[in-house]
C-alpha cells in the first residue's frame, strides 16, 4: 500500500499533487531509465514545467533527475518551434492538430526517451502534468502515445474574494489573496494555488468577487502594482489574470456624476483606466461584470441595455486584446410575483435573448448552469446555446453554496456531466451544452467554462477534504468533457490517497452516492431553496430571502410547486426548444426530480415512481438521513489506509453531516405533515 506523504502529513495541503515514493520496484526500475531531462528553452512556463517534473520525479523515485546532454534515455520537453528534437518528432509523426494549448507525449523506442511536445509553453506545461499523472497512476511508459487538446478555449476560475479577507460563499477559511483590505503577504500560498489550477489546465482567473465594493473598485487603479504581482505569479503557470469591475466605477472612484455607458466622458474614463492596466500588466485578460443584479449598478439605471454596457468596456479593452465577460445573472430580486406569472427563472433569457448579435466580438456572456442559482436540482438554463451570434461561457459553482457548504459531502462531477450532455436542440438533435460551451455549436470564437472556486486559506484548501475532488474534477472536465465520472473519480482517488483497493471502492461509493443522498434530505423534487435565508445553510422551508410576497414554492394545505407551464403558469417552459419544451410542459412527461420546479401539484399527485408526492417527501427524508449516517461507518472502515490526519478530518465532517441530515429530515417532514395533514404511510415518527 502506498501512503500519501504530504509535506505536512495529514493536512491535505498537497492535494492531488503529492509525489510519494513509488512502492513498486518494477515501476521504479522502468521510470528510473528516464530520470534525465532534456530541455533547450528558458521560457518561464517551460521552466515551471521543468521544476514540477523535477519535483515529481525526485519525490517518486527518491533521486532528482539530472540534466541530459542527449535526447537518449531522457524526458525531452519543449515546443515544436523551440526544441529541435521535439519539432522533428512532431513532423515525423504527424500528430493530429494539437492546437495552441494541446500536446503530445510519445515514447520514442529508438532513443528510449519520452517526448513531451506542444506548440506553446502552456501546452508543454499541461503535457508535463499529464506525464506526472501517468507516473502517479503507475502506468507503463512503453509504447506510450498521448495526443490531447482542450475542448474549451477559456477554462476559468472565479474567486469571490473580498479585500477584507472574506470570501463570499467561501467555506474553507478566509481569502488567500487579501487580508484586512490589503494584499496578503503570503504569495507562496497563491503560487501553490496557481500550481493546483495549472495541473488541471485552468488558464484564466478572476481574482475578486463579482460583487465589487468601493475598495475593490480600486484594483484597476490604486492597487495595480499588487495586482501585477499576482499576474506575474499566475503567468508562470500560464494563467491569465482578470478582474471583476464595478459598473459604477466612474462615479465611485472616477469622480464623474454618471456611469451612463453612452456618455463620452464615461467611455473615456474606462479607456484611460484600461490603458493604465495594460501599462502594468501587458497580458491582462479583461473584466468580469455583474450588473443590474442584487443591488449592483448597471446600464438599466440609464435606460440602456446590457449590450450598451458591455460594449463600452469591450471597446476600451479591444486595442489590447482584452475581453469582457458579462454575467447574465440579471434579475430583479424585489420583483412582485404574487400574480404567479412573474418568474425569476425567466429573467436571464428575457433580458439577453433579444440582444443576440448586438455584442462586440470581445464580449462573452457568462451564463449560470440553471435559470435560478446553483440549486441542488435545476433544469439547464435555456439561454445556453440560444444566442448563436453571441459568445457564451457556462458558469458552474464549485463552492458548495447550496450543496452543503463543504460540511456535507457533495460530489459535483455527475451533476456537471448531466449538464454538459443536455441537449438544447438549438440546432436540432445533438446540440448539447458541451458543444454550446466550447463554441463548436454555433462556431463562436470565444467560449468555454468558468466556475466559482471552492478554496480558502484552510490548510487542506477546501475545508472538506473530499471537496478537493470537485476542484480537480472541474479542471479535468473542462479540458475534456468526454471523460467519464468514473475516470475522473478514480484518478483523483489514486492521486490523493494512493493505490489501495478498499480505499478506492469506498471513497468512490461515498462520492458517487453523495449528491443523491444530499438531495434526498433537502428540498424535494426540484423545488429548490428551503434553506436559511442569506447563509443558505441548513433547513428553512419558507426561508427564501426575497419572499416578501409569500412563499416562492406556493405550498399550502393542498399542494406545492411552481407552475411554470405556458398553459396555466409563468410560461417559462416556452424558453426551451423542441422536445424539451413539451417534456417540461406536460405533467405526464416532466421528470420526477424536476416536477415541483415546473408544476404545482397536489400532495396526492402520483409520481412516475408510483409514490405520491407526500410519501416521496417522507421516504426520501428518512432514507437520506439514514444514508448520511451510513457514510460515517463506511469512512470509519478506512481507518489505517491513509494518514490519520486525513482520516480524522473527513470523519469529523461526516459526523456533522449525519447530525445535520437528521435536522433537515425533521424540519422538512414536520412542515409537510402539518401543511398537508397526511400521515406517513409507514407510520414513522415525525417530530412535531
Ligand atoms: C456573488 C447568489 C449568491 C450570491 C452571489 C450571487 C451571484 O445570489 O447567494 O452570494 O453573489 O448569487 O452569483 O452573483
Amino acid at each position: 500500500m502506498e501512503l500519501l506523504k504530504n509535506l505536512e502529513p495529514g493536512t491535505g495541503y498537497q492535494a492531488w499533487l503529492g509525489y510519494p515514493s513509488i512502492a513498486s520496484d518494477k515501476s521504479i526500475n522502468e521510470y528510473m531509465a528516464y530520470n534525465r531531462l532534456h530541455v533547450t528553452e528558458d521560457d518561464e512556463v517551460i521552466q515551471t514545467a521543468v521544476s514540477e517534473l523535477s519535483r515529481g520525479l525526485e519525490g517518486m523515485l527518491g533521486v532528482p533527475p539530472t540534466q541530459a546532454v542527449q535526447v537518449e534515455n531522457a524526458i525531452v520537453l519543449g515546443t515544436i518551434g523551440g526544441h529541435p528534437h521535439v519539432g522533428l518528432v512532431f513532423v515525423e509523426h504527424q500528430f493530429e492538430d494539437i492546437g495552441p494549448e494541446g500536446y503530445f507525449i510519445w515514447h520514442d523506442n529508438e532513443n528510449q526517451s519520452i517526448v513531451v511536445g506542444a506548440a506553446t509553453p502552456s501546452g508543454v506545461l499541461y503535457g508535463t502534468f499529464h506525464l506526472l499523472r501517468v507516473l502517479r497512476m503507475g502506468a507503463s511508459l512503453e509504447n506510450l502515445t498521448l495526443v490531447e487538446r482542450p475542448a474549451n478555449k477559456l477554462r476559468m476560475i472565479n474567486q469571490w474574494d473580498n479585500m477584507d479577507g472574506s470570501v463570499e460563499r467561501g467555506y474553507a477559511g478566509t481569502s488567500i489573496f487579501y487580508k484586512d483590505s490589503r494584499f496578503s503577504e503570503d504569495l507562496g500560498r497563491v503560487r501553490d494555488y496557481a500550481r493546483l489550477l495549472a495541473s488541471v489546465s485552468v488558464n484564466a482567473i478572476v481574482i475578486n468577487n463579482v460583487n465589487v465594493h468601493k475598495v475593490e473598485s480600486k484594483l484597476i487603479t490604486e492597487f495595480l502594482p499588487q495586482v501585477a504581482r499576482l499576474a506575474a505569479i499566475f503567468r508562470a503557470y500560464a494563467i491569465k489574470l482578470f478582474v471583476s469591475v464595478n459598473f459604477a466605477s466612474p462615479i465611485e472612484i472616477g469622480g464623474l456624476s454618471t456611469a451612463d455607458p453612452l456618455d463620452p466622458a464615461v467611455r473615456q474614463w474606462w479607456k484611460d483606466a484600461t490603458a493604465g492596466i495594460y501599462q502594468q500588466i501587458p497580458d491582462f485578460g479583461g473584466f468580469l461584470v455583474k450588473a443590474d443584479s442584487e443591488h449592483r449598478p448597471g446600464p438599466f439605471t440609464y435606460n440602456r441595455d446590457h449590450a450598451d454596457g458591455s460594449n463600452m468596456l469591450a471597446e476600451a479593452l479591444k486595442p489590447f486584446g482584452g475581453i469582457v465577460i458579462w454575467r447574465c445573472f440579471v434579475y430583479n430580486c424585489k420583483q412582485d410575483w404574487r400574480d404567479r406569472k412573474t418568474d425569476r427563472a425567466r429573467a436571464a433569457y428575457d433580458h439577453f435573448k433579444p440582444l443576440d448579435g448586438k455584442f462586440m466580438d470581445n464580449v462573452i456572456l457568462q451564463i449560470k448552469n440553471g435559470p435560478i442559482d446553483f440549486q441542488v436540482r435545476e433544469p439547464v438554463s435555456p439561454l445556453l446555446g440560444a444566442m448563436p451570434s453571441t459568445n457564451q461561457v457556462l458558469e458552474l459553482q464549485i463552492t458548495q453554496e447550496y450543496t452543503g457548504q463543504q460540511r456535507h459531502v457533495f460530489y459535483l462531477i455527475p451533476q456537471w456531466k448531466e449538464i454538459l450532455e443536455f441537449d438544447t436542440y438549438a440546432k436540432g438533435e445533438g446540440s448539447t451544452i458541451k458543444l454550446a460551451a466550447s463554441g463548436a455549436l454555433h462556431g463562436n470564437p470565444l467560449a468555454g467554462i468558468a466556475a466559482v472556486s471552492n478554496i480558502g486559506d484552510d490548510l487542506n484548501w477546501t475545508g472538506h477534504l473530499l471537496a478537493q475532488a470537485n476542484l480537480y474534477g472541474y479542471g479535468r472536465l473542462i479540458w475534456n468533457p468526454e471523460l467519464t465520472v468514473d475516470e475522473i473519480t478514480e484518478e483523483w482517488i489514486v492521486l490523493t490517497f494512493g493505490h489501495h483497493e478498499k480505499l478506492m471502492a469506498t471513497i468512490k461509493q461515498i462520492l458517487l452516492s453523495s449528491s443523491t443522498i444530499y438531495e434526498s434530505y433537502t428540498a424535494p423534487l426540484g423545488v429548490g431553496f428551503m434553506v436559511t435565508p442569506h447563509t443558505h445553510y441548513g433547513p428553512d422551508v419558507d426561508g427564501y430571502e426575497y419572499a416578501m410576497w409569500g412563499t416562492y414554492h406556493y405550498a399550502d394545505w393542498q399542494g406545492i410547486g411552481v407552475d411554470r407551464t405556458q398553459a396555466t403558469g409563468t410560461g417559462y417552459t416556452s424558453q426551451y426548444l423542441g422536445p424539451n419544451c413539451e417534456r417540461y410542459e406536460s405533467l405526464v412527461t416532466c421528470p420526477d426530480d424536476l416536477l415541483l420546479f415546473f408544476h404545482h401539484v397536489p400532495y396526492t399527485h402520483i409520481l412516475h415512481s408510483g409514490k405520491t408526492v407526500i410519501q416521496h417527501i417522507y421516504d426520501a427524508h428518512f432514507e437520506g438521513a439514514e444514508q448520511a449516517a451510513a457514510l460515517v461507518d463506511l469512512w470509519a472502515d478506512l481507518s489505517g489506509t491513509m494518514e490519520a490526519g486525513l482520516h480524522k478530518q473527513v470523519t469529523e465532517r461526516l459526523m456533522e453531516q449525519a447530525e445535520h441530515a437528521k435536522e433537515w429530515r425533521d424540519r422538512i417532514n414536520t412542515y409537510f405533515y402539518r401543511k398537508s395533514g397526511i400521515a406517513d404511510g409507514l407510520h414513522r415518527f415525525i417530530h412535531l
